[in-house]
């Protein structure tokens, strides 16, 4: 999509640390880790948010969890575990309108988030 700042990282036109990609899949690490492990997973089809999904789009997520898992075990997360966080509308913390789920890992998590 014109004018999607993720849009533009997934093909390549704006720079970002890639650590995974496939056909459907980018993933890089945020420019402002929360945390030692900080990467966002994003479709290369653009999709604003969860709430934009209908029965067709959501057939690009059949692979959705099995990249998180490849992801999370380069990392080295497997032992500790990671949180996944997918912010959905600008309410809930969303500010970049392209979906992406955060992998946070590496450290202590606290409950509830906020
Ligand atoms: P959010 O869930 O929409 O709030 O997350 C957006 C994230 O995208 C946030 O953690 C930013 O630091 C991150 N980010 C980035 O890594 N690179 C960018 O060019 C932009 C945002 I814009």
């Amino acid at each position: 999509m014109a004018d999607c700042i993720f849009c533009k990282i997934a093909a390549g036109e704006i720079p970002s640390t890639k650590v995974y990609e496939d056909d459907h899949w980018f993933a890089f690490r945020d420019i402002e880790p929360c945390a030692p492990v900080h990467i966002l997973v994003i479709p290369k089809k653009h999709v604003d948010n969860i709430l934009a999904f209908d029965e067709e789009y959501n057939k690009n997520f059949a692979d959705f969890f099995l990249v998180i898992k490849k992801i999370a075990e380069a990392e080295g997360l497997k032992e500790n575990g990671f949180r996944l966080v997918i912010n959905t509308g600008e309410k809930a913390g969303q500010s970049v309108f392209h979906f992406h789920a955060h992998i946070i890992g590496g450290r202590e998590m606290g409950w509830p988030p906020f």
